[in-house]
């Protein structure tokens, strides 16, 4: 038998890769043959903690061309794996977003819950079984959870991600302060970083007839990015726009030290329906919003709106 390929979207962030490390660990443990493999690029911040903790890159592959079963870990979206993934080779999922196409996957086996993390479902999993977990999955899970609870402080937080984390804590033994860290270190988006950044971290969503492009950095220090390079990011979206073919497009800049959001476009569309649905105010191409908000918050209000 070929062994079960684990993997996640396109150029996936570290929830995705340390769930697909992680969870092979666990299929490993309960004797399930398994590799590994990640398409595209890796996100800044999955290199990062890879680096500093001298833990090997994981495979990269183009596609599941020599693959006959898939695991997807952090996706149930065509737009992340379309023309890679062959969706009746698909198994099994494992994700946590509201609006999803797991529909679309025949012969998996679904788990989609709305915790914070897909780190927090794959370290249930060890819990409930009682498997033991290893030193680098606990801390890949717990950066990953970290990052994505935008450390326990953005609105998808759950119950279940801090007790997952706590449960990792134990196991990854990381400094008090390593969120900081770890955001410091996604920070710097100095010479061509912050157009990568930006596209590396792009989602698309198809609402009704409209195609919505979402940009999306979590940083600290977003004010002053703004000051120093809005001309440059509203070229970026620009660009995308056109290119990608968007009916909208905005970027979801996130403040990780004050916990608030900046929204920018120049696209008039989209700054009325942000203004409608968020209830910010646009000045010029930038609209400020305390309590924070993640662009997994913000599909599920933009489709109620389109699809009224
Ligand atoms: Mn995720």
């Amino acid at each position: 038998m070929k062994p079960i390929l684990i993997t996640s979207y396109v150029n996936p962030d570290i929830d995705g890769m340390a769930g697909v490390f992680a969870y092979s660990e666990f299929l490993e443990k309960t004797g399930i043959n398994n590799t590994i493999g990640v398409m595209g690029e890796i996100h800044d911040e999955a290199k990062y903690v890879l680096d500093r903790f001298n833990f090997e890159y994981p495979p990269v592959i183009l596609n599941s061309n020599n693959f006959e079963k898939v695991i997807l870990i952090d996706t149930s979206d065509l737009n992340g794996i379309e023309g890679n993934i062959e969706l009746e080779k698909v198994i099994e999922i494992i994700d946590h977003r509201t609006i999803h196409e797991a529909d679309k996957f025949p012969n998996a086996k679904i788990q989609i819950e709305l915790v914070g993390s897909v780190a927090t479902l794959i370290t249930e999993r060890f819990i409930q079984k009682n498997i033991e977990i290893s030193k680098k999955s606990a801390i890949l899970l717990l950066s990953a959870i970290i990052s994505n609870t935008l450390n326990f402080k953005g609105g998808v937080t759950t119950e279940r991600d801090k007790k997952a984390a706590k449960y990792l804590t134990k196991i990854a033994q990381l400094a008090d302060n390593f969120w900081k860290e770890l955001f410091e270190a996604k920070s710097d988006l100095s010479g061509n970083k912050l157009k990568d950044r930006i596209l590396g971290d792009l989602a698309w969503f198809n609402i009704i007839d409209k195609k919505v492009g979402i940009a999306q950095l979590e940083i600290i220090g977003v004010k002053k990015l703004i000051e120093k390079k809005q001309d440059e990011i509203i070229e970026i979206l620009e660009n995308i726009k056109k290119e990608m073919n968007f009916d909208l497009i905005f970027l979801n800049a996130i403040e990780l030290e004050e916990y608030k959001n900046f929204f920018v476009t120049s696209d008039d569309k989209t700054k009325y329906l942000l203004e409608k649905i968020l209830n910010v105010k646009f000045d010029g191409f930038v609209a400020e919003k305390s309590n924070l908000i993640m662009r997994k918050q913000i599909v599920p209000l933009l489709k109620e709106e389109l699809e009224k």
